[in-house]
């Protein structure tokens, strides 16, 4: 009788292991992937909503940071460090840091691998892993950042390179890139173009420079007010721009720089340079791509309008790793991850999701230590401005929102999920007369 008991315990143990016991490690309520901008302010909001270690974020960095700021850190107006704070200081209180990367998303058993091998479940995943930057696709990069001259002000560790080459800048070609991938906030490019003319300007080797803009693109600006104000600022400035060319090459040792003809690939154009800044071609994590939450480019495939997932209904997504169809930026994740969350919360209660993502976006635009073109606009590439000027001309007033306000905003509202974009603004200081 003991016997036969204690087999049969053994073989109930067998069994529950075998089909019960779930194979993850744990379990939340939402999971969120990724803790930049996008994953940090929906989690904040989400754990306000639902309670103590009811949501998750994956994220494997120590640092978050502020990198709308490293067109100024580039230019010597702020400092690294002003950028960066500790990731276990900006996660959300409530919410469980998993410190790994996602590894694989099985959207079908609603779970996601970690690097590390656990598995996660949820019942509410939300997509916020930004894009990676892929400077080894440009031949001889990333070594040529060891050399002269050569810099970018998107990673934390060759944006002080760009200060550097601009102090040690004596004559020739100031060249600034724009690959033929998306990027995320397509305005910075040529942002510190326009501070490193500034700059040049100010130390007195200006009429040294030729500075250039070697863009993928066709054109200098998508929406038709900015790129008109644009235009007038190059050509005031002596900037010259050559459009259609890619940056494939960097050859340190004679300085050249070799750009594809998008026109024609097979045909090339080589520029010595003294300067070369570089905006690397980007994409979305391998997890992503490799997974049925991607389209065909690789972005996760999102509701243009609700921001839930086009196949998994309890799938959202938000920030530069999706395809909604507006420029990449904080921005306008500051928009989405209000809409993103009130959306999630309406669908897990069975309420219809009535907010609606018109696409805003903004790029604020500056053209020097005291001026900014400060672009707003939607889906459209239609203009939504927030305050009552023309935000197409430049501007001190404008310079003083990118360089004091939307830092502020950002530390102390956007990540606390308690910015939503500035529409409520807009609105008030257009006397309710705008959209
Ligand atoms: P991110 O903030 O980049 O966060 C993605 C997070 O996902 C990261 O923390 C990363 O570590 C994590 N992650 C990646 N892979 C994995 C993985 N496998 N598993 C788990 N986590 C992962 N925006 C503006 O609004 N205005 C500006 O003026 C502006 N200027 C900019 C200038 C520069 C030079 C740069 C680089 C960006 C600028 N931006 C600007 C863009 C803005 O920073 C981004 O659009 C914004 O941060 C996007 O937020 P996100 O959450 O989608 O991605
Ligand atoms: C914004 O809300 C935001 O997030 C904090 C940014 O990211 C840094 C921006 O660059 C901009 C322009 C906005 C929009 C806010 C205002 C006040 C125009």
């Amino acid at each position: 009788m003991a016997a036969w008991s204690s087999k049969s315990t053994f073989a109930v143990r067998l069994l529950t292991n075998m089909s019960f016991s779930p194979r993850y490690s744990s379990s939340y309520e939402v999971v969120i992937a990724g803790g930049g901008t996008g994953g940090i302010s929906v989690g904040a909001r989400l754990a306000r909503a639902l309670g103590k270690d009811k949501v998750a974020i994956i994220e494997p960095s120590n640092d978050h940071y502020y990198q709308p700021m490293w067109t100024m850190v580039g230019a010597g107006l702020k400092t690294l460090s002003a950028t960066r704070s500790a990731m276990s200081d900006v996660m959300p209180s409530g919410v469980k840091w998993i410190q790994n990367s996602v590894g694989k998303f099985n959207p079908e058993e609603n779970t996601v691998q970690l690097a590390s091998g656990e598995e996660i479940s949820y019942k509410y995943l939300v997509v916020a892993m930004g894009m990676n930057l892929h400077f080894e696709k440009i031949k001889g990069l990333p070594d040529a950042f060891e050399t002269p001259g050569v810099c970018s002000n998107y990673s934390p560790t060759t944006v002080l390179k760009t200060l550097e080459a601009l102090k040690n800048f004596k004559e020739g070609n100031a060249i600034f890139t724009f690959p033929a991938s998306p990027i995320k906030c397509p305005g910075a490019p040529q942002k510190i173009m326009y501070l490193a003319d500034e700059y040049l300007s100010k130390h007195g080797k200006r009429d040294k420079a030729n500075i250039m803009f070697n863009s993928a693109g066709a054109g200098i600006f998508a929406v038709k007010k900015y790129a008109e104000s644009l235009t007038k600022v190059v050509t005031d400035r002596n900037i010259a721009t050559n459009f259609g060319l890619n940056l494939v090459e960097v050859k340190p040792d004679t300085k050249e720089a070799v750009f594809a003809k998008l026109a024609n690939p097979e045909e090339t154009e080589t520029y010595r340079y003294e300067m070369l800044h570089i905006t690397p071609p980007m994409a979305t994590a391998e997890a992503i791509r490799d997974s049925t939450l991607a389209d065909a480019a690789g972005f996760v495939d999102v509701q243009s309008k609700t921001t839930q997932h086009k196949k998994f209904q309890n799938v959202f997504a938000l920030g530069d790793c999706t395809n909604l169809p507006t420029s990449r930026t904080a921005a306008a994740v500051a928009c989405q991850n209000k809409i993103l969350t009130a959306n999630l919360l309406s669908h897990r209660e069975s309420r219809p999701q009535t907010m609606v993502y018109d696409g805003y976006t903004s790029c604020p635009l500056l053209t020097s230590s005291n001026s900014c073109i400060l672009a707003e606009f939607d889906y459209n590439l239609e203009p939504l401005e927030t305050f009552p000027v023309n935000q197409g001309k430049e501007r001190r007033t404008m310079y003083s929102v990118k360089s004091t306000l939307l830092p502020f905003v950002y530390w102390n509202m956007l990540l606390k999920g308690r910015w939503g974009g500035p529409g409520f603004y807009r609105k008030l200081m257009h006397f309710g007369m705008s959209k």
